[in-house]
This record gives structure tokens, C-alpha cells and sequence, in this order.
């Protein structure tokens, strides 16, 4: 296919108001700061947002396909300053040079205008191991950038070691052994059923690498890591290499098609320690956290729908919600890892609004956790949608608050950014010193609809419903996906090690 060069972006929701691609690369300092940022906060926040460089050449091209745009805000003495840099991927490398879109539709490399041996975005999350700042799309090994610079060092493979040709977007990380737990599925190329598992050590050396076959070739978007367990839950959204090759979707939504959840030992894995446990055909979504409790059963939480939150990959034929109808809640499974039985139990509903983007005190991942900080949406908080709804474009579901489920009490608060205003993930900063769980502050990016720019709202746990500090950017970031928290003390020590 040749690509046509398009001089503008089209006039879809995705691409329009909000979510118009904000394209800029660059830097200001000092922030303006309504509040007070406490002087123990010092470190950044790091987070990527799809914004395609280039207008595309295909149709309707999801929000998912966009360059990986990646930001830090970096914190400290008070003051925040705002950098922004898009990921060197071979993509954006070939496009700038061409002047225009040389990548087809969202995983399909038989729609591309030229033969790319990476198709990477690195536009879903971006991690920090061992020094390097890591930009992931989980069709690809990750991009390493300098956490200091956001300078692209280039593809990273981890000297050699990377056993899959794909690297998943969601990798978890043990707070005692300092192990990166890590996975990839579709790991023998497009279409393939095959997974492969492995652990990173602190010290670089990968272990525990394991080959599994998955029932169905799906989308494994996120996974469970606790001390003696791994869990691979299947999105029903499935590939066909022969729908890629007549140029079609990499991703059918499958009605039929139950929520598998694989169950592996995290360490020292065989291929056929495998189980594959089954439930309702349902949408899981982000995980919260996993951990085995006292009777050695495994404790899930994570965002259930019963529908397609992935709109823009219909079923066979044709057929998606309507956005505005898409729930999912924060659900909890119970699974005797020994189990002879494939069903799974019902999970029991640890909050009945409508919520994603879990996050926990990332102190407490693999083992058991209390604090609970989400995304939510609902509406009679009282959101002027009328004011917003054309100025918010097009993607993935909206959500207007932050919560904190407090599991002891069964107890949670809001905090409610405004009525013209839309949050994006939030982030847990510890306070310093501190090693109680969720003592500390929550950190996220809102949308300002009636600015039209970006804002970023610092919460104080002590009290979660008003803002510490409201941080006002001077410009529109489009909505991203997900993003961490870095101290600036793991940085410095990463600079130790390695001088
Ligand atoms: C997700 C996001 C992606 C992707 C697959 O949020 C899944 C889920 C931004 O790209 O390619
Ligand atoms: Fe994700």
C-alpha cells in the first residue's frame, strides 16, 4: 500500500476537541501552583499518552495508534517542572524523515506503507527498572529512555536476554526482591496462541522463563503477580491472522468466548503447570493488585464489564455498546490455586461504581492490600455535561472523580475536581519516611473543559476530598494511559550503581 500524505487530522471524535493530538515536545519550569506542594515530594511523574506525530492514511484510526508522547513532571522543594519528549521509535523516526504516516491500521503490518521491523508505538505505559526509563507497547520489546533527559537510547532487549518478540504494557515489580515480573503474549508473532513468561532480577538476569499455549489468541492486556503465583486473564477480543492479512482489525470481540484466567507458579514454572480457569464471558479489565491469603487461596481484584469496553473492536457482526453504557467495577476473585474444578466462583463486587485505572500504595504489590485509589464516574456529582460534551471528543470511558476505598472499613471518599473537569490515572506518592500503607498522596492529571488545558491535582490522603494542590500547565495534554511514580532517590542510586 502506498500512503497518501494527509495534511490535517480527520474530523472524528478521536481526533477533535480534547482529544486533538497535542503534538508538542519541550519543557517549562516552575509551573504555576495553586496550594502547596508538601516539601517531602521530591521525585517524577512519569506518564505516555497516544498523540500521533502524523494524520493518519487509514480510516477511523484509534485512540491506541498514537506515538508514544511521554511526560515528566518533576517535583521537588515545591515546585514542579513540565517536560515533554515523543518516543524515538522506528515509526516516529520513519515518518518525520517521510513527512507523513507510514504505519497502517493498529496491529496489522499488511496495511503499513513500508516494511517496519518494529512496529512499536511505546504510547502505553512507561516504567522505571534499573536505571531505565522503559516506554512499552505490548506488541514489542520496550523502548529504554534516560529517566533524566527523556532521550530514546533505543530498543531495548535486554542485552539479548528478551525471549518473546512481543513485551507486555502492564510488567509488576516485587517491593523486596526488586524483580520485574514480565510477560508476552502473541510471543511467536501476529496471531499466535503463545505466551511466554519471565522474571527480570535486580540485577538484570532474567530467570524462570516459561512457554504456554493460551486456548484462544486474545488480548492479555494486564496480568497478576503475587509471592507464589502468576494469573494471565484473557480479554475475549481475539486475532485472526487471516482477518490481518485481508487487511482487517487485529481484534473481534467474541461473545462466546468465556474470561480464561491462567494460573502458573511464579517461580520455576513448567509449560504444563498451566491451568486455565474459566467464567462468564466478560471484559477484565485493569488489575487493582493479587496476594494469597492466610488459607493460601488467591485474592483478585481487578475491573470486571459485562460488555466490550473496547468499542471500536466490535463483534463478528458489528455489533459494540454505545460508550456511554459501558460499566466496569472493581471486583474481587477467590481462587484455591490447587483447584480440580476449571469454573471459576462468582466474584463479589468491592465497589459498585463505575470505575478503572486501579492503583494501590505500590509498596504493598504481591501481598496484601487495604488502599484502594481509582477512576470513577458518576454522574450525580454533578459534571456540567451539557457545557462539556462538545469539547471532550471521542475514546475510551470518561470518569469525573478519584476514590479511596479504605478495605478495612469497607469506607470510601471522593475527591470531585470540578464540575467541568475529567480525571486520567492516578499515582501514589508515599510520604517520606513513611512506611505505612497509603500514607502519603494521590497525584493525577485532570482535564479541564472549560480551559481547555491540563491541570494536574495533588491530593493529601489525610484529606482526600480537597485538593493540596491544584498545578495549572498552560497547555491540552490528550488523555494518556498509564504512568508511575518515580523518587528522585531510586534515580540517583540507579547512577551510583552504574558510574
Ligand atoms: C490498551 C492500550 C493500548 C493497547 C492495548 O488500555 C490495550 C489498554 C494504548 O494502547 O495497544
Ligand atoms: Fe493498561
Amino acid at each position: 500500500m502506498t500512503a497518501p500524505k494527509v495534511l490535517h487530522f480527520p474530523d472524528r471524535p478521536q481526533f477533535t476537541a480534547f482529544m486533538k493530538p497535542c503534538r508538542v515536545e519541550g519543557e517549562v519550569h516552575n509551573l504555576e501552583v495553586y496550594g502547596d506542594i508538601p516539601s517531602d515530594i521530591d521525585g517524577t511523574f512519569f506518564r505516555v499518552m497516544p498523540d500521533p506525530q502524523m494524520p493518519p492514511f487509514i480510516e477511523d484510526d484509534p485512540w491506541f495508534n498514537g506515538d508514544g508522547n511521554i511526560s515528566a513532571f518533576r517535583i521537588k522543594d515545591g515546585t514542579v517542572s513540565w517536560q515533554q519528549r515523543y518516543v524515538r521509535t522506528e515509526k516516529f523516526i520513519r515518518e518525520r524523515e517521510a513527512g507523513k504516516a507510514l504505519l497502517g491500521k493498529y496491529r496489522n503490518k499488511f496495511t503499513d506503507a513500508v516494511h517496519f521491523k518494529i512496529r512499536s508505538t511505546a504510547n502505553t505505559n512507561v516504567v522505571y527498572f534499573n536505571g531505565q526509563l522503559l516506554a512499552l507497547k505490548e506488541d514489542s520489546p520496550p523502548y529504554a529512555m534516560d529517566p533524566r533527559t527523556l532521550e530514546t537510547k533505543g530498543l531495548y532487549n535486554f542485552a539479548g536476554q528478551l525471549p518473546s518478540v512481543t513485551f507486555t504494557a502492564h510488567p509488576k515489580f516485587d517491593p523486596d526482591t526488586g524483580e520485574m515480573v514480565c510477560f508476552g503474549y502473541e510471543a511467536k508473532g501476529d496471531g499466535t496462541p503463545d505466551i511466554c513468561y519471565y522474571q527480570v532480577g535486580s540485577d538484570g538476569i532474567f530467570s524462570d522463563i516459561c512457554w504456554l499455549v493460551a486456548p484462544v489468541c486474545a488480548m492479555i492486556h494486564d496480568f497478576a503477580v503475587m509471592e507464589n503465583w502468576v494469573l494471565f486473564p484473557l480479554i475475549p477480543q481475539l486475532c485472526d491472522i487471516d482477518r490481518l492479512k485481508a487487511g482487517g482489525e487485529h481484534w473481534e470481540w467474541n461473545p462466546e468466548t468465556p474470561l480464561y484466567i491462567g494460573i502458573l507458579p511464579r517461580r520455576g514454572p513448567k509449560s504444563s503447570d498451566v491451568k486455565w480457569l474459566r467464567w462468564n464471558n466478560s471484559f477484565p479489565g485493569h488489575i487493582l493488585n493479587a496476594y494469597e491469603n492466610e488459607q493460601g487461596n488467591i485474592v483478585f481484584d481487578l475491573g470486571i464489564s459485562q460488555q466490550n469496553v473496547f468499542f471500536w473492536w466490535p463483534d463478528s457482526t458489528g455489533s459494540a455498546p454505545d460508550p456511554s453504557t459501558i460499566i466496569s467495577q472493581l471486583m474481587r476473585f477467590t481462587i484455591d490455586p490447587h483447584t480440580t474444578s476449571e469454573i471459576l466462583s462468582d466474584p463479589e463486587v468491592l465497589h459498585t461504581g463505575n470505575s478503572e485505572f486501579y492503583r494501590i500504595d505500590d509498596r504493598f504489590a504481591t501481598k496484601q492490600h487495604t488502599h484502594c485509589f481509582f477512576d470513577l464516574m458518576d454522574p450525580a456529582l454533578g459534571t456540567d455535561f451539557k457545557t462539556i460534551s462538545p469539547r471532550l471528543g471521542g475514546g475510551y470511558p470518561l470518569y469525573n472523580a478519584l476514590a479511596h476505598l479504605d478495605l478495612r472499613t469497607g469506607e470510601s471518599e471522593i475527591y470531585f475536581p470540578g464540575r467541568t473537569h475529567l480525571v486520567q490515572e492516578p499515582v501514589f506518592i508515599p510520604k517520606a519516611g513513611s512506611p505505612v500503607e497509603g500514607d502519603g498522596y494521590l497525584l493525577a492529571l485532570v482535564n479541564n473543559y472549560d480551559t481547555m488545558a491540563s491541570e494536574l491535582h495533588l491530593l493529601d490522603l489525610k484529606d482526600f476530598v480537597r485538593p493540596k494542590a491544584i498545578i495549572s500547565l498552560p497547555v491540552r495534554l490528550r488523555p494518556g494511559l498509564h504512568g508511575n511514580w518515580v523518587d528522585s532517590r531510586d534515580i540517583s542510586a540507579a547512577d551510583a550503581v552504574s558510574s
